[in-house]
């Protein structure tokens, strides 16, 4: 492998993570890219292969699997765990339910990937960093990790947890040179909406109507933009909208 910089991505087979693998190999790193369906990874390491000159290394994990997680990071090839960047994206919404109404099986899938899988690739990927003395770990939070909105409840809890965890992370990392940035977006059309209404695509349309949303690649440059500022400057936290939303529950849909 040649001695281009790595960046590690969870969740690249769609939306925020697959616009930051695109652009990263824009940019020459080399890739390791993770998700649960395996198809889209070995598509996009050949599109991204066959486009720029990088290597793609595709890991399938489900990040809520903890021996899976550790199984699938162990296994990667040493000159590889030399990751400089590491992008904690996997992450998603089930359900929009009051308190009282909610799934439980739903509750414990948000849980279990938003927070506990966040926390399983993070503690086996800032060991990498910490043997080399330097690293950047980028949290995806939300506006829902700042703000709390009707029905929100559960995944917004989720989101404030890794907000907690991101600056936690910066404070225990600080000692080994390993910046931290958490970024927070409001509304991308991915297929956040499609997973949050488990398939229903006319429920999910109906969030992005009237108004433009982010796309997935405005927050993957952001991001980029984080990863590439001079070695003593780290940016700690980014709160991201669409134009028109004003807040997690305010929006101008007449622009
Ligand atoms: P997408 O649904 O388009 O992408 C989510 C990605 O996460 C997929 O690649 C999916 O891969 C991966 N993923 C989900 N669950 C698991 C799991 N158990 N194990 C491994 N990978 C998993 O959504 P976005 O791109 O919008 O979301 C990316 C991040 O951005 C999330 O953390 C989300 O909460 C956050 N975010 C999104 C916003 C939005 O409005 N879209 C706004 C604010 C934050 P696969 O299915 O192949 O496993
Ligand atoms: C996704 C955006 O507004 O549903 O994190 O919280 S929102």
């Amino acid at each position: 492998m040649s001695m281009s910089k790595i960046v590690l991505i969870t969740g690249a087979t769609s939306g925020i993570g697959k616009a930051c693998a695109e652009i990263y190999a824009q940019n020459k790193y080399n890739l390791i890219i993770t998700g649960r369906r395996s198809e889209k990874l070995n598509q996009l390491k050949a599109d991204l292969e066959a486009k720029y000159e990088i290597e793609v290394l595709t890991s399938k994990f489900d990040v809520r699997n903890r021996s899976e997680v550790e199984k699938a990071l162990n296994a990667i090839p040493a000159d590889w765990k030399k990751v400089n960047i590491l992008i904690n994206n996997a992450g998603l919404s089930q359900g929009l339910d009051a308190i009282q109404d909610g799934s439980l099986d739903d509750w414990d899938i948000m849980i279990d990937t938003n927070i506990k899988g966040l926390l399983y690739v993070s503690k086996i990927v800032s060991n990498w960093m910490i043997s080399v003395k330097k690293g950047h770990i980028v949290n995806l939070g939300s506006i829902a990790g700042k703000e709390v909105y009707a029905n929100g409840n559960v995944y917004c809890a989720t989101k404030h947890a890794v907000d907690a965890l991101n600056k936690a992370m910066r404070i225990d990392l600080l000692q080994h040179g390993i910046k931290v940035t958490g970024i927070h977006p409001g509304a991308v059309e991915t297929e956040f909406s499609i997973v949050r209404f488990h398939g229903d695509q006319e429920k999910a349309n109906k969030v992005y109507d009237g108004y433009d949303p982010l796309e997935a690649i405005d927050i993957a440059e952001t991001i980029y933009f984080t990863t590439s500022r001079p070695a003593h400057v780290n940016i700690n936290d980014l709160v991201i909208m669409p134009t028109a939303q004003g807040s997690a529950f305010y929006w101008n849909k007449n622009l």
